[in-house]
């Protein structure tokens, strides 16, 4: 093994030999996510204490989890992966299964990808199925199966390839939210039970789904109140932690993430009485509003912070659209938790649905909560579904006088300096609006 940078991501070669994994190129990975984290964390001044058990866990990211993982494995438990927060996670959990998002935020897996998929499609899909075909992704090793949806055209159609190389099920989440469409999506859900029970072979019952449904209220709610602190100024916490902390959602022990997040919760509390925080008061405050950001996609983050701004809610799935809904916990039978379960899901307002526009109300709503000074709408590119919807997002921003800004990106550092000088410029005219 090579030598490491002195913020270490650990290696576990004899894991990734059993894993079939290719170490070499793991390890160089490693090496190179190590010395990111180190510079873009770890370098960041007056961070929480509680920040601690966040590092330990990108530490441990390419063996302690899986160990983990693998452990529950022989246990008899199921692992998906999933790439989409429409995978209701309160049945896995019901049905003892672990659940692991496995969307890609690196470009280093992209090329990989690009061999058999096409050039022009969202970087998040190319950089996971690169993952899986290059064998350097231990969470892709290690799942039982992976569950993929109808959400877009890119997606849907890899699932198609990517089930060449594991097995691959897929949810069809309609388009529309009408009533039928509702039923659909409960049939679905329906059939996904069915694939987790004969995996499982356990039964889903009333008391087996309250308790997945407890589990992931108790997480939406420890994000939910770290969510609500960012909107104290100074800011307690930077942007840049805060989306770690959603990333790491999609890999963690559900339990054992919610205990730490409230902790560091408790943490922050104690700034806001002490007036203590880690940004200047006068540090301009950004919401970003539009597609994912994966592990370790960091990029639009590190821009705004550099230059003096910091992130205060992220309006997409790895962030609020997340853990913006809880359930009910009060049910009689299976069939009506099954249709809250349904309508719960339905209020996510990803912009796959036509028409959407609850999300308009959503992102002003965030605005407001979070007492931002301007909006970064982040598209991914070729994401055509939230590159369209930028359009009605920046009409009501207009309207509303929110100063708005559209970055349409990918995952490669080319277009840095760019983004750098139009956010520069951006910020100019938030401050314009100060004085
Ligand atoms: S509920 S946002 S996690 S689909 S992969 S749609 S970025 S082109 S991720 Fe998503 Fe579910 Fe919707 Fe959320 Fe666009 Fe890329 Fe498709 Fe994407």
């Amino acid at each position: 093994m090579q030598r490491s940078a002195s913020f270490e991501v650990k290696a576990y070669p004899e894991l990734w030999k059993v894993l079939d994994i290719d170490i070499e190129r793991l390890d160089k990975m490693r090496m190179v996510l190590g010395e990111v984290y180190e510079k873009h964390f770890l370098s960041q001044e007056n961070r929480p204490k509680g920040m601690a058990y966040f590092d330990w866990v990108i530490s441990e990211i390419h063996g302690g989890r899986i160990k983990e993982i693998l452990e529950a494995k022989r246990e008899g438990r199921v692992v998906v992966g999933i790439f989409c927060i429409y995978i209701p996670e309160e049945i896995i959990l019901a049905l003892d299964g672990i659940c692991i998002g496995l969307c890609g935020g690196s470009p280093g897996t992209i090329p990989d990808a690009e061999k058999i998929l096409p050039r022009n499609i969202c970087p998040m899909v190319k950089s996971a199925f690169g993952f899986k075909i290059a064998k350097v992704c231990p969470y892709f090793q290690s799942v039982d199966f992976v569950c993929g949806e109808t959400t877009c055209d890119a997606k849907k159609k890899t699932w198609e390839i990517l089930n060449e190389y594991i097995s691959t099920y897929v949810m069809e989440i309609p388009q529309m939210k009408r009533e039928h469409d509702k039923r659909l999506w409960l049939e679905e859900v329906k059939l996904f039970i069915e694939k987790m029970e004969s995996l499982s072979k356990k039964k889903l019952t009333l008391e087996r789904l309250l308790e997945g449904i407890k589990i992931m209220n108790a997480k939406r709610k420890a994000l939910q109140r770290l969510n609500n602190l960012r909107s104290f100024n100074p800011a307690l916490i930077s942007g840049k932690d805060c989306l770690l902390i959603e990333q790491i959602a999609f890999y963690d022990d559900p339990i054992r993430f919610t205990k730490k997040v409230n902790e560091l919760c408790d943490e922050l509390e104690e700034r806001v009485k002490r007036g203590e925080g880690v940004k200047d008061p006068q540090a301009l405050r950004i919401m970003v509003s539009g597609t994912p950001m994966a592990l370790p996609n960091w990029k639009l983050h590190n821009i705004v912070e550099s230059l003096g701004g910091v992130v205060v809610n992220e309006e997409s799935c790895i962030g609020t659209r997340y853990f913006k809904d809880l359930m009910p916990e009060d049910f009689s039978d299976l069939e009506s938790a099954l249709k809250a379960l349904v309508d719960r899901y339905m209020k996510i307002d990803c912009s796959c649905f036509t028409p959407n526009d609850e999300r308009v109300e959503q992102v002003l709503k965030e605005y407001r909560d979070s007492k931002a000074e301007g909006i970064i709408y982040y598209s991914l590119a070729f994401c055509h579904t939230y590159n369209i919807e930028a359009y009605k997002i920046q009409k009501a921003c207009e309207k509303e006088g929110i100063p708005f800004l559209f970055i349409e990106t990918d995952y490669s550092p080319e277009d840095i300096g760019q983004i750098q000088t139009r956010i520069e410029a951006f910020f100019e005219t938030i401050r314009e609006r100060r004085r």
